[in-house]
């Protein structure tokens, strides 16, 4: 063992907390959010149903298998077309970003945002998918919007698929299981970075890629059926996903062709993998299961599919069919930077009977015992994110950007819009230092990382406004700086109340993250 004269510490540990570096100039610190989660307008404006209008709420018993709330029969989609209106549909609503968008801009602005990460709503650009012309009152929208975005220093962030196609795309083509809709997905990109050439700079292709194989009707449209005899119930997302791959390198080139100036990512779910035991078959099991994740990124940013994906296909016997030229489409057509979401890590094991049970983004996982868990029953685990960035950086040495990470809770609303107690002024609350806390926290982590060599584009916190939740429809999962006075049933005023997190979010973008210190 040898001892480093420069740092404190033996050579064989990580740099203790504290002896960190800051965040570079230029760090995109802002918030993220998703058009089918906070948009409504669901049917103004020219815009088509897309496939999460139709998604009802649906109260959930213990959020453990949350990908049951997250998908829609055929039946339940008939019904949900001939429902005029919004309710029980509550991403029909949103939080109204549609009717606030600019009083929301302002928002960010006062709190000195460098970045909003968001999403277009594919059926407001062409309402069926397959439209000969896009609708202009949608991309005027857009257009809008990036402008007064820009005016005020925010950079849009801006994901062309954030878990919405048109609806007619799921219901007549089979979703992404159609090879046809690569080629309008290839015209709807093409249209909205030829309208938005130098108003985004920052482009990502597909929202939480991995989502696909996982839950297939969010990730890729794929109304989940019986397969025909013989075929793997799995064989659909992943011929999805390839879909979706072959569209995001379409996308990627058409972004280096039109704007060569603009930047494009993929994003990806990251959702590390402890094994839980030191076992050596829990070892080679997380091993696995962290490859089945990164085999993603794998795609977008190296160009070419892994052996560990390869080997399960065939041990699987899942075939997905690939069209002449797609591999050399995939390996020509790589992303600028890598994207992620980060709430919570997993553990892996070959005996998972052994140990308890706990929910998860998209799935739930095996109990973590040095873990906490959120309402929701995620792991709270902020180094697990400085372990990301270190293994992603490690990994593909491309840029990196935390674009979702946050705590979703049920806040309380103090006070009351016009009180009479002081005068009719407006004392509405929220005292949210949890949420505060779970930022400190994870911030301090990106910060060791960034020490560590690692090389961070930005952090948009999620939410930013409260939004419609993905998987379980709720409001009241709240993740956002910024209240929306709304419940599940979408009844409220949808006003805009500052939480007390907007303040301290405002100071760490002003100090360049240096208030982290304080705290
Ligand atoms: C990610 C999605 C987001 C977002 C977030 C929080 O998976 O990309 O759309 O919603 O998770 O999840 P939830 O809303 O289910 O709490």
């Amino acid at each position: 063992m040898t001892t480093d004269t420069t740092t404190s510490a033996t050579a064989t540990e990580p740099s203790p907390a504290g002896t960190t570096g800051a965040f570079p100039d230029g760090f995109l610190w802002g918030v993220a959010f998703a058009a089918n989660q906070v948009e409504g307008g669901f049917d103004q404006g020219g815009k088509g149903l897309s496939q999460a209008d139709v998604i009802p709420y649906r109260t959930a018993g213990d959020y453990v298998d949350i990908s049951a709330l997250m998908k829609v029969s055929d039946a339940e989609i008939a019904t949900a077309v001939a429902s005029p209106g919004t309710a029980g549909y509550p991403k029909r609503s949103g939080s109204d970003f549609f009717g606030h968008w600019e009083e929301d801009v302002d928002l960010f602005a006062e709190m000195g945002l460098k970045a909003l990460r968001m999403s277009i709503a594919w059926s407001r650009i062409f309402p069926n998918g397959n439209d000969a012309e896009p609708n202009e009152e949608g991309l005027l929208f857009y257009e809008r919007l990036f402008t007064r975005l820009r005016e005020k220093g925010i950079d849009p962030v801006v994901t062309m698929s954030h878990y919405e196609m048109p609806l007619h795309l799921v219901t007549e083509y089979g979703g992404w299981t159609s090879r046809e809709v690569v080629g309008f997905f290839e015209r709807y990109a093409r249209t909205i970075v030829g309208r938005y050439t130098g108003l985004v700079r920052y482009w990502l292709t597909f929202n939480e890629i991995n989502t696909t194989i996982i839950e297939s009707y969010t990730g890729g449209g794929v109304i989940e059926r019986e397969p025909a005899p013989g075929v793997d119930p799995r064989q659909a997302g992943y011929q999805a996903l390839h879909h979706q791959f072959v569209a995001s390198a379409l996308a990627t080139r058409i972004v280096h062709e039109l704007d060569p100036a603009a930047q494009v990512g993929c994003m990806l779910a990251r959702m590390s993998h402890y094994p839980a035991s030191s076992d050596p078959a829990d070892i080679v099991k997380a091993q696995f299961d962290n490859n089945m994740n990164l085999f993603h990124t794998d795609v977008q940013v190296r160009g070419r599919y892994s052996g560990t994906v390869r080997r399960f296909w065939r041990d699987q016997g899942i075939t997905v069919v690939m069209e002449p030229g797609d591999e050399e489409l995939l390996a020509a057509n790589t992303v600028d930077f890598l994207s992620f979401s980060y709430y919570m890590s997993l553990v892996s094991s070959v005996s998972p009977e052994k140990y308890g049970a706990t929910g998860g983004n998209l799935f739930s996982t095996i109990k973590n015992p040095y873990l906490a868990t959120t309402e929701w029953g995620w792991h709270f685990d902020p180094e697990g994110l400085r372990y990301v960035l270190n293994d992603l950086w490690d990994r593909y040495q491309v840029p990196l950007f935390i674009v979702e990470n946050g705590l979703g809770a049920t806040d309380v609303l103090e006070g009351s819009a016009v009180d009479a107690a002081h005068d009719g002024t407006d004392t509405r609350r929220v005292h949210d230092d949890y949420r505060i806390d779970y930022y400190v926290k994870h911030l301090r982590e990106v910060r060791e990382a960034i020490a560590d060599g690692v090389n961070l584009l930005g952090y948009t916190a999620w939410g930013g406004l409260d939004i419609i939740s993905a998987s379980t429809s709720q409001m009241t999962k709240r993740y956002g700086v910024i209240y929306v006075d709304a419940d599940d049933t979408g009844t409220g005023s949808y006003d805009r109340v500052r939480k007390d997190s907007f303040y301290w979010y405002q100071k760490l973008a002003a100090t360049n993250g240096a208030v982290l210190d304080e705290a």
